[in-house]
């Protein structure tokens, strides 16, 4: 992408109002802009990262065997009142009324929408287990939306819904969520950990929270910092085997928010290994047992011939959530740094003097980039050196690749890691073939 053609509204100033770090370097660097309190209009940069992240948490459900599927934002008010949620939920649901005088909301979360499409196809228990998921919009009118995309009012949510025969498989498709959330956080280069949670107005009496640790976190955590050295499944995971050793080993070491916090449990752990945090919630996972279905009637029958209700639970991400928690957890006084597997783009290509000799160089380095499956954005501005590196510290490409006259003289460009600062000044094919093996190998 050459950023003259680009949609890049960077900022010079810092914006007021954004309180964290994460908002304060996604308003600057073009990602997002809000449109009312809460909701965001995706501007190109951050539209790009949002993709790449509901890609990996995609990825990872379709891994462990859940199927996607997609539901509207806009659901009726009487599958709410089936479940006896629509008079509970409370303010936080945004109540809409159509032409027709017809109540509707805008989904705050899918349970009834999901247990009504299961029993509208589903008898037997043949058909189970059943994990369906999507990845839509939600409303919820907060009462302080805050913080940018971390507490949003229209905010993106991974839901998946779990559909099994009994409580024990029930445990095991609540077993293969939470395995998947390791590894689709450890993709992102975040370390999120699965602590002991309330279930809230979801319901039921199993759940984990999965939290990143960050100081300006919303969630008060307390936790034996072992659980931070623990090894992430691998890609080779069998998800039709028993996951139950994994999901022990993550929940042996004391880890719980405040409202599970049982402070005797973690004052008798040994000093040096208690931790007490904030941290951010990036997942939410449940096990509620028949609550929707004994509600809205969702049976299917045994193999013995009786109709019972089927075993449900429901598992969130927080995907646009996820965006401001990366930037929490990766970035510097200069701007963000992108994990590579969420980079907007790899490589951020500078020409520092676009209309002269640099252009052939760097159209061509471009071309054999893109053709290797590098993601360039190619910055052919004619703006000052200092405007152009201090723009592509700010959004954070993990690598820089800068073509200057100076160094054209002795045949040679230079490489910036944007993590660690390393700068290194090498010939244009070599520059290539360094960050084809760093990004693609
Ligand atoms: N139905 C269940 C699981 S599918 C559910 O709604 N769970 S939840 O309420 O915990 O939300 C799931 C995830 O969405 C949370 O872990 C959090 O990461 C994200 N989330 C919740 N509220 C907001 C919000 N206001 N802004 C941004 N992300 C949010």
């Amino acid at each position: 992408m050459r950023l003259s053609r680009y949609f890049l509204p960077i900022l010079k100033e810092t914006p007021k109002e954004a309180e964290i770090v994460s908002h304060r370097l996604m308003l600057r660097a073009g990602m997002i802009r809000q449109q009312s309190a809460g909701i965001y209009a995706w501007l190109p940069l951050g539209h790009r990262v949002l993709g790449k992240v509901q890609k990996i948490v995609e990825e990872e459900q379709n891994r462990s065997g859940a199927v996607q599927l997609l539901m509207p934002t806009i659901q009726s008010a009487d599958l709410w009142r089936e479940s006896g949620r629509y008079e509970a939920y409370g303010k936080e649901m945004l109540r809409i009324v159509d032409r027709h005088d017809r109540e509707m909301l805008y989904g705050p979360t899918n349970e009834e929408m999901i247990t009504d499409i299961f029993r509208s196809y589903v008898r037997s228990y043949k058909d189970l287990p059943l994990n369906l998921y999507h990845v839509q919009w939600k409303f919820r009118d907060e009462v302080r939306p805050r913080f940018g995309v971390m507490r949003g009012r229209e905010f993106l949510m991974k839901d998946a819904y779990s559909f099994d025969l009994d409580q024990e498989r029930a445990r095991e498709a609540y077993n293969r969520m939470f395995v998947a959330y390791l590894r689709t956080f450890a993709r992102m280069g975040l370390k999120a950990i699965p602590m002991k949670a309330d279930t809230g107005p979801i319901g039921g009496d199993l759940s984990h929270e999965f939290i990143i640790l960050a100081s300006t976190g919303e969630s008060e955590v307390f936790l034996d910092k072992s659980i931070l050295d623990l090894p992430i499944p691998g890609e080779d995971t069998d998800f039709n085997g028993d996951l139950s050793e994994i999901v022990d080993a993550w929940t042996t070491p004391y880890a719980a928010t405040d409202e599970m916090h049982d402070e005797a449990a973690f004052e008798a752990l040994p000093e040096e290994t208690k931790v007490s945090a904030r941290g951010i919630e990036v997942g939410h996972i449940f096990y509620f047992g028949t609550k929707y279905s004994d509600a809205m009637n969702a049976k299917v029958t045994t193999a013995e011939g009786v109709d019972i209700p089927v075993h449900m639970g429901s598992y969130g991400i927080g995907v646009s959530r996820l965006l401001g928690g990366i930037i929490e957890a990766s970035h510097d006084d200069d701007g963000i740094i992108w994990p590579t597997e969420v980079a907007p783009f790899h490589v951020g290509l500078i020409n520092m003097k676009p209309g002269d000799e640099c252009d052939p160089v760097c159209d061509s380095l471009y071309e054999q980039l893109e053709n290797a499956g590098v993601e360039v954005l190619y910055d052919d501005r004619k703006t000052s050196a200092g405007q152009k590196f201090a723009g592509m510290d700010l959004i954070g490409l993990p690598w820089q690749l800068i073509v200057g006259p100076r160094g054209l003289k002795s045949g040679e460009v230079e490489i910036k890691n944007r993590k660690t600062g390393e700068r290194e000044s090498m010939s244009p094919e070599a520059a290539v073939a360094k960050l084809v093996a760093a990004l693609k190998g």
